[in-house]
């Protein structure tokens, strides 16, 4: 067993993201890393090669859908009558619910609309290849058949039926893969579980319960990590996925070696980097932003809501439009990029009719012009994307990006795509060029009808017909050798 060196430094960093809250959480993660582990990770041990092989079919599949579904679709937002800000999910915490108010919930909790069928075809139609549901959220709540915990949906409700077990069947049906989130460190109704600071919860722990104090280890041994088997175990082929959540520094460096020799049983597992402990994961995971130019280097996943809350909230209507959906999956493909879009079903189990409608709209562009995007790498150009300021700085105080949308690009071995947002008149014009055209033409044009390649002053030109073939992004591809 190597030892495990902990520096002041990372201490630091660990205390400082526990204070900060959200952002070390959404800003890119850089809680402690590149320490020895007292258990060592597959990432630590596998070659190159073997980490392509494990990774091939997530970098392939660039768009997957999030689904927050959980007790917190009960109050959908409001408490007592009062509207409560913040993420829906959120709401035990924002409210400071008492865990007996807050386990109630279950009693009530029958989604009978609930059709794994519908969500999985919904996730197909919108040209997802893969879905991570919230197996338990912050709130502690199981929405799967478990022994080690009796707060889940199939013991505490009247519906006494396992969601994730009816999407893993859909899933393995209709071909897309399944991956669990799990909130290993967070947990506000079991003794022990760790709780973010909200509101004035300034007792010990940031908790609002008594009953929620405890010891963390104990939380984890007893609840946190017999779940997590369930989960690895019950399910056959599935999880592909384990989306961690919320490290804070009671995630020690042994603590998250226990649930790392878990994982290591699972050698396809792809999981994220938010374990804690030191453990950088699989992906970066970029929270409600698309970083400026990605993470060299590294793999990532942009996860990000349709309006302003992952849970149900039944008064956010604050929807992004299908455009801006669509230009983001474009934008996060052209940085190397998955887009983990989430839909937040409610009580009764029916995903919003806005979510639906964008994700089947979403699914339409991809039909035609999904070639542009699975299976892609990042674009051998760049500055298409923005340019950081001269003058505005961000919150680090470093020059801020100011993004451009006249165009993306990614890339294939023979090809290079051009996503193009703004319409230009008559041709398309780029300066540099890594590679030598060989033709080109419209992805949207299912007669390839090969457009007019002129060169000039060290770039192309390449004729463009009058009119865009869609209104959001028209592809060009551009044949290579
Ligand atoms: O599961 C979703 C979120 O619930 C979870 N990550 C995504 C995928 C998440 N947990 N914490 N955070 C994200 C960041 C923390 C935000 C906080 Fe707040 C700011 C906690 C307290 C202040 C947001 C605003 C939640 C309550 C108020």
């Amino acid at each position: 067993m190597k030892t495990y060196r902990c520096t002041v430094a990372a201490v630091a960093l660990l205390l400082a993201s526990h204070a900060l809250h959200s952002p070390a959480q959404t800003e890119g993660h850089r809680i402690a890393t590149n320490q020895d582990h007292s258990v060592a990770a597959i990432q630590d041990t596998e070659t190159a090669a073997q980490r392509d092989a494990r990774m091939a079919w997530w970098r392939e599949a660039r768009f997957g859908m999030f689904i927050h579904w959980g007790l917190y679709s009960i109050p959908a937002g409001t408490w007592n009558g009062k509207q409560i800000p913040g993420i829906g999910e959120w709401i035990m915490n924002s409210a400071s619910i008492p865990v007996a108010d807050y386990k109630a919930l279950a009693s009530q909790f029958n989604p009978t609309a609930f059709s794994a069928h519908d969500i999985v075809a919904l996730a197909k139609a919108a040209g997802m290849k893969y879905i991570v549901i919230t197996a338990k959220h912050h709130d502690g709540f199981a929405m799967f058949d478990s022994k080690a915990d009796p707060f889940n949906i199939v013991a505490a409700t009247p519906f006494h039926r396992d969601p994730l077990r009816e999407l893993a069947e859909e899933c393995r049906k209709q071909g897309v893969k399944l991956g669990f989130y799990y909130s290993q460190d967070q947990d506000w109704t079991a003794p022990g579980g760790a709780a973010y600071k909200r509101g004035n919860h300034d007792r010990p722990n940031h908790h609002w319960d008594p009953s929620q104090d405890g010891d963390f280890a104990s939380y984890l041994h007893t609840k946190a990590i017999p779940q997590m088997k369930e989960l690895l175990t019950n399910y056959g082929d599935f999880p592909v996925v384990i989306w961690f959540d919320t490290p804070t520094p009671d995630m020690t460096p042994a603590l998250a070696g226990e649930i790392v020799a878990l994982l290591n049983q699972h050698p396809n597992l792809i999981w994220n980097n938010r374990l804690g402990g030191g453990y950088k994961g699989d992906t970066e995971t970029p929270e409600q932003f698309i970083p400026a130019q990605g993470y060299p280097g590294r793999d990532w996943e942009a996860c990000m809501t349709m309006n302003d809350t992952w849970g149900y909230k039944s008064y956010d209507t604050n929807f992004k439009s299908t455009e801006t959906l669509l230009r983001n999956l474009i934008d996060i493909a052209s940085k190397g990029g998955n887009y983990l879009l989430n839909i937040g079903p409610d009580s009764k189990g029916n995903v919003p009719p806005a979510e639906i409608e964008r994700l089947q709209q979403v699914g339409k562009w991809l039909a035609v012009n999904g070639e542009a995007i699975y299976g892609t790498h990042a674009t051998l150009f760049g500055s298409e994307a923005g340019s950081f300021s001269t003058a505005e700085k961000d919150k680090e105080g470093k020059p801020k990006f100011i993004p451009t949308w006249n165009w993306r690009s990614t890339t294939t071995d023979d090809a290079i795509y051009i996503e193009l947002f703004s319409w230009p008149k008559g041709s398309f014009h780029l300066d540099k060029l890594p590679r030598t055209v060989t033709s080109a033409y419209l992805l949207a044009d299912k007669s390839k009808k090969p457009l007019k390649i002129t060169n000039s002053a060290g770039g192309i030109d390449i004729a463009l017909p009058v009119q865009a073939l869609d209104p959001i992004a028209t592809v060009l591809v551009l044949k290579t050798k």
